[in-house]
Order: C-alpha cells, then sequence, then structure tokens
C-alpha cells in the first residue's frame, strides 16, 4: 500500500524544526522518501514562499506546511496511522502539536540563538548549511527568534520550562517508549520538532539531553529508527497515563495563555480586518508570560490555524468523548484552550491563508 513508483521528496534541513516533525511521519509510514537540502530556493519557487520543509510527491505535487504534510501522508498512506481514533489520545497528540508549534518556538529558539556562545555555534553550524549565506542566514532567524518573545529577560523562564519538560518527558519514557505507549504516533512526530530538530542537534542542550535526560535521548533514537513494519498498540482504553498527563501538563500550564494571547491579538486585528486582502503574516503582538515572566511576541495568522485545529477536534467529538477528554485533561492547563471560542476563522487558499467572512 505504501509502495510508491517514484519517491517523495523531503526539501529540508537536519536541524530545520519544522522538517524533524515530518521526516518522522515518513519513517513510520516506511515510505520511499529522499531528502534533498537548500530546498529554500525550490520552495520559494514551487509555493511562493521561502519556506521548508516542502515535499514532492512521486507524481510531482507539492505539499507545504508540516501540519498539512500530515494531513496528506495520512490520507494517502493510511496506514500505519499516524493519528490514533479514539478521542482522549487524538486530542492529546494534536494538543503536542499545538504545544510544540506555538510554545516550543521559545526553548527551539533559545537554545540555539540565546546566549553569545550558542549564536555563535548555531552561526557556524548554519556555515556548513547554507555556505556564504550563513552570517545572513544565522542573522534572519536570530531576528525571529527575538519575535517569538526570546530575550535576556524572558529567557530564565524559558531555560526552567524546558528542565521541566525534560523531567516529565523522562519520567514518561522510562516506562513507556512513545508518548501513547508502545507505538509511534502524530504526538512523537511532532514532539521530535523540538527535542530532536533543534535540542538535540544544538551544542548546548544536546548536553543537557545527554547529562540529564537519557531516557528523552532513546526516544528520539527509537523515533529516528522505526523497527521496520512492527507495529505495536498504543496504551488501551484510550489511556493518558499519568506520566503523560505530567508532561501535557507542563506544556499546558506553562504554555495555554501565551496561545489564548495570540488567538486575542489574532481575533483584535481581524475585527478591523479587510476578508478580501491579502492577510498579513503578522498582526500584531501579544502581550503574554510564561511561568511569570512578560513574554512579548509578534503573533502570525497561522497560529489561529493550529489553534483552529485543535477546537474543530474538539467540536468534532460527542458529548460522552468532550466529557471524558474532559476528566483526562483536567489539571493539565490546557482546559481554557479546549473551551476556547474562536470568532474568526481562517482558511487556506493554496499555500496562503486568508480569512474565512465573519459569520
Ligand atoms: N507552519 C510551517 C512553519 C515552517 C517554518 O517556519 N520553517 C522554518 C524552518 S524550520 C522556515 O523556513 N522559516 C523561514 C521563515 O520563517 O521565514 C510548518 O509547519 O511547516
Amino acid at each position: 500500500m505504501n509502495a510508491t513508483t517514484a519517491p517523495y521528496r523531503l526539501y529540508g534541513e537536519e536541524i530545520s524544526y519544522f522538517t524533524a516533525k515530518v521526516r518522522c511521519a515518513f519513517r513510520l509510514k516506511g515510505l520511499w522518501f529522499e531528502e534533498v537540502r537548500r530546498g529554500y530556493a525550490e520552495a520559494a519557487r514551487r509555493t511562493g514562499r521561502p519556506m521548508i520543509p516542502i515535499v514532492t510527491t512521486p507524481e510531482d505535487e507539492t505539499w507545504q506546511d508540516s501540519t498539512d504534510i500530515f494531513d496528506q501522508l495520512e490520507a494517502r498512506h493510511p496506514e500505519p496511522p499516524l493519528l490514533p481514533p479514539t478521542p482522549r489520545q487524538r486530542i492529546a497528540a494534536l494538543l503536542v502539536e499545538l504545544y510544540v508549534d506555538e510554545i516550543g518556538l521559545l526553548p527551539g529558539a533559545a537554545w540555539r540563538w540565546g546566549t553569545p556562545s550558542r549564536r555563535e555555534a548555531g552561526t557556524a553550524y548554519f556555515t556548513g548549511l547554507f555556505g556564504p549565506r550563513a552570517q545572513q542566514s544565522a542573522s534572519a532567524v536570530i531576528g525571529l527568534a527575538k519575535e517569538v518573545g526570546v530575550d535576556e529577560d524572558s529567557r530564565p523562564a524559558i531555560e526552567a520550562h524546558t528542565h521541566a519538560l525534560l523531567a516529565a518527558l523522562s519520567a514518561h519514557f522510562e516506562v513507556h517508549p512513545y508518548l501513547l505507549g508502545d507505538r509511534m504516533s502524530y504526538a512523537d512526530c511532532a514532539l521530535m520538532g523540538l527535542v530532536y530538530g533543534h535540542l538535540f542537534n544544538d551544542l548546548e542542550s544536546r548536553t543537557l539531553l545527554l547529562e540529564t535526560a537519557p531516557p528523552v535521548v532513546g526516544w528520539i533514537d527509537r523515533c529516528n529508527t522505526p523497527a521496520g513494519f512492527r507495529v505495536d498498540a498504543w496504551l488501551g482504553d484510550d489511556a493518558l497515563p499519568p506520566t503523560l498527563h505530567e508532561v501535557l501538563r507542563v506544556m499546558g500550564a506553562d504554555g495555554s495563555s501565551l496561545i489564548l494571547d495570540q488567538k486575542q491579538t489574532f481575533e483584535t486585528w481581524a475585527a478591523s480586518a479587510d476578508a478580501k486582502a491579502e492577510m498579513p503574516r503578522k498582526v500584531g503582538t501579544a502581550h503574554s508570560e510564561l511561568r511569570g515572566t512578560p513574554i512579548e511576541r509578534l503573533v502570525e495568522s497561522y497560529s489561529q490555524y493550529m489553534l483552529q485545529r485543535v477546537t474543530d477536534a474538539v467540536a468534532a467529538l460527542t458529548p460522552a468523548e468532550r466529557a471524558s477528554v474532559g476528566v483526562a485533561l483536567d489539571g493539565t492547563g490546557w482546559e481554557p484552550v479546549l473551551d476556547a471560542t474562536l470568532t474568526r476563522r481562517v482558511r487556506k487558499r493554496g499555500f496562503d491563508l486568508e480569512l474565512e467572512p465573519s459569520a
């Protein structure tokens, strides 16, 4: 079922956050794929957006956006599935992705670019990847790190959050091989974006992982080398074990206020926006906090797309399923995100996002 007559091509980098998410999905599904480096120009040529990853299919279609790539892969190659069919595990997996895409950027950027020595190591890494453009590319990403909320004042809180996350993940992976049990899933693929794409590939955070979180290093290895077609099971009874509850709690308690403040910024912008005009990538600033430390973040319209993905999945549950998810996630800090009502929605048109007309 997963045989193709030509390879998929994944344009991305080993150290790219969002490439690391989807690489795992190709491996999990046992697909024939090749990775192509320095793919920004090809991404821009095919989509108008110099952003990786992109995927080209055996039929030469182009996919962009890790989340959409997951959906396309799942639709074309449903076995083995990425997303569990059961409500608690499905919502948990989508929350892990929301955390990674929106909040994980903070530790990801802080450990790569947050101090002079990290900037030096990151820039040296870029030299091998981008040649003469390394310095320019590094300066651009250092600017993005500031935009997502990383600065000298916020770094201690971001690092404290990272330590808490690694402790919770270590405790979980001491007992379970993957986030949802004995089988890899969407949640593992998403988390690999932060934990492998950035933390394991960056010098200082790799040392942190090796010295303080060996079970997480073992999990990275399992995700990078799935055991062929041996597919074990997700936890029975749609369970979210206590160790996973704690992982979700660190993510939700620390991250949900920033996610909701971004929603507020987006919806304030949208209230006076012209739905027919091209939607800007950045729509304003969220004044938020992490562990009590102020965070200023430029808000991307795309953040509404990611939040909507979770709230739509919640809306699709039956009342009994919704109640069961509520019980399982009680105390994680995710409750206000699960209950959020979006006043304005976005949708994809081609590779672009646009505002849905107001109801
Ligand atoms: N929503 C996109 C984000 C992709 C993304 O931000 N990729 C980074 C590299 S990991 C990039 O190309 N950044 C360039 C930019 O932000 O302009 C996805 O999930 O694929």
